[in-house]
């Protein structure tokens, strides 16, 4: 099961994630030599990597899965928000009708990928094989594959346990009796919060951005009836954000009582819907934001019982556009930041000066004396995985440099001066703001349709030409400019690592446009890209 070495593959999937598997399966659908590569020991992508305790993923059960036809209908999910370890037993499940696992080589990491110009072949080099040679290849390395490590001052000294909730041991962490940090309140920490705050002895939460949270609303309800869910794969397409809900396009000023009335609805029906299922004008108006923050903020404080946490956790006066970041779904989050055991340390008037030997110490001088230090400081996202692999295109020019003035691509799949190679569920798609499997199952079907054309035409080389890749990247920051998104620092626009550009990464356009756009370049023969012709 291993990618073989002597003769070049039509194809190497990189990554063994939700985009990974599924472009597998469909490259060899077409007859292709196709083979993967996985870092990770076992197939799952984010979700082998993100098993910290609570990880759980924010989009309801029907919709995070394949559309595909014998997949869906023999599949029940338990409950309406899976967990990390639910997700993974699916895509197993999901594998042994796709039959790709065995055709991906583990535990090997891609390190470089040279493009041969005369031969229009990739040489790609691990840390676990021989160099692979492949006609085209496919990068599933999603969007969060770096983990956002920041500096801290001593941590080296730390003699406690540490890890980053993308690193989590597989083996678990026992957080029992302990005394925990966590730093980072994104959805991440608060997953993770929820469930130290459980059993943890003490629970110490390192906050610089409150996270405006919404009511998950678990259910272990039985799913939506199976006989809809052609419907709901139907209507997801649809949809702004790739999500069954779609926003109300209406603006919000049409009258405090009918505003109130929609607000109490979406709030009840609780997960993302109170942002992706809520007025168009939130995230590009700022009176109709204000009108969502202060709902937000009326109702969380409500179920805030320390008085000195409520500027701290939900401010009068909004610290960045409601939902320019990426709110987290909570269960108890505000409960647990109640008890007594549990202290709220806010790093803008208090950052961390250090980790010590015994813990951390903040700027006034208090010592949090710690057993476990969870790190949830995100991920450099969308560019990050592609910057750790020494990728050379044409005349040897490097990826990372490339982009290191700002992503440049063609719909977010494939970059001038790099041919053979496809860009899945990176930036410059809906990626970040749209429903996972949505966003991924529209880009390995144009991937796959793609390389299908290629091969019926006897194309061995494919490249964006550059006047459409500038009017591509052009579009992106047009579309992010009409949003309140520049308002805030987000792992979204690269806000969130120093030194990193920051600019709209991703398609703000919503999915229908996006889908529209991918689905002109192709209907049009594949305008914008070149073609070269060979055996
Ligand atoms: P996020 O959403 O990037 O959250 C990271 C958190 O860590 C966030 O609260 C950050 O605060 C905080 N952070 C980052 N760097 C620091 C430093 N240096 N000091 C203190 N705190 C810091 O990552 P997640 O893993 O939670 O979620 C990633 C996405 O995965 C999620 O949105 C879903 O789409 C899936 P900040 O807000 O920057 O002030």
């Amino acid at each position: 099961s291993e990618a073989p070495v002597d003769r070049p593959l039509d194809a190497l999937v990189v990554g063994a994630g939700v985009s990974g598997l599924y472009q597998l399966h469909r490259l060899r659908q077409l007859g292709l030599d196709a083979k993967g590569v996985e870092a990770a020991s076992d197939i799952g992508g984010t979700w082998y990597w993100n098993c910290y305790p609570g990880a759980r993923v924010d989009s309801d059960a029907p919709i995070y899965q394949y559309s595909v036809e014998g997949l869906w209908e023999g599949w029940q999910f338990s409950k309406r928000f899976l967990s990390g370890e639910e997700i993974l037993k699916y895509l197993h499940y999901a594998d042994e009708t796709f039959g790709v696992s065995r055709h991906i080589r583990f535990n090997t990491r891609v390190l470089g990928a040279r493009f041969n110009d005369t031969g229009n072949l990739w040489e790609v080099t691990t840390d676990n094989s021989p160099t692979i040679t492949t006609r085209l290849l496919v990068m599933c390395i999603g969007f969060a594959s770096k983990p956002h490590q920041p500096y801290f001052k001593g941590l080296e000294t730390f003699r406690g346990e540490w890890y980053h909730t993308a690193r989590w041991p597989k083996s678990g962490v026992e957080l029992e009796g302990k005394r925990v940090g966590v730093i980072g309140t994104g959805a991440s920490g608060v997953q993770v919060i929820q469930e130290a705050g459980k059993v943890a002895k003490e629970l110490v939460v390192f906050q610089r951005t409150p996270n405006l949270t919404f009511p998950m609303r678990q259910s272990t309800q039985a799913e939506a009836s199976r006989s809809i869910y052609p419907d709901i794969f139907r209507q997801r397409t649809t949809t702004f954000s790739g999500f069954h809900m779609d926003s109300i396009p209406k603006p919000s000023i049409e009258g405090a009582a009918a505003r109130q009335a929609v607000f109490d609805e979406l709030w009840g029906k609780g997960g993302l819907e109170f942002w992706l299922g809520s007025y168009d004008d939130t995230l590009i108006n700022d009176t109709a934001n204000d009108y969502a923050y202060a709902y937000w903020r009326d109702k969380v404080r409500q179920r805030i019982h320390k008085e000195e946490l409520l500027e701290k956790l939900a401010p009068t006066v909004k610290m960045h556009p409601f939902g320019t970041k990426r709110p987290a779904l909570e269960q108890h989050f505000y409960e647990v930041l109640n008890q007594e055991n549990v202290t709220l340390v806010d790093l803008n008037d208090n950052p961390i000066d250090e980790i010590t030997f015994t813990g951390a110490r903040t700027k006034d001088g208090t010592e949090y004396a710690l057993d476990l230090l969870v790190m949830a400081t995100g991920f450099d996202s969308a560019t990050g995985g592609y910057n750790d692999i020494e990728i050379k295109g044409t005349n040897g020019a490097r990826f990372c440099d490339k982009w290191a003035s700002g992503v440049k691509s063609y719909l977010g799949m494939l970059a001038h001066g790099f041919p053979n190679m496809f860009i899945e569920y990176g930036p410059h798609s809906p990626t970040a703001f749209a429903n996972g499997p949505t966003g991924i199952e529209l880009q390995v079907d144009w991937i796959a349709d793609c390389i299908e054309y290629m091969m019926k035409n006897s194309l061995v080389r494919i490249e964006a030409n550059e006047k459409a890749e500038q009017d591509w990247t052009r579009r992106v920051h047009e579309v992010g400019a009409k949003g309140l998104w520049n308002q805030a620092k987000s792992w979204y626009r690269g806000a969130n690592v120093p030194g990193k550009v920051v600019e709209d990464m991703f398609w703000a356009g919503g999915f229908p446009s996006y889908a529209k756009a991918c689905k002109e370049v192709a209907d049009n023969g594949y305008e914008g890209i070149i073609f070269v012709k060979g055996r």
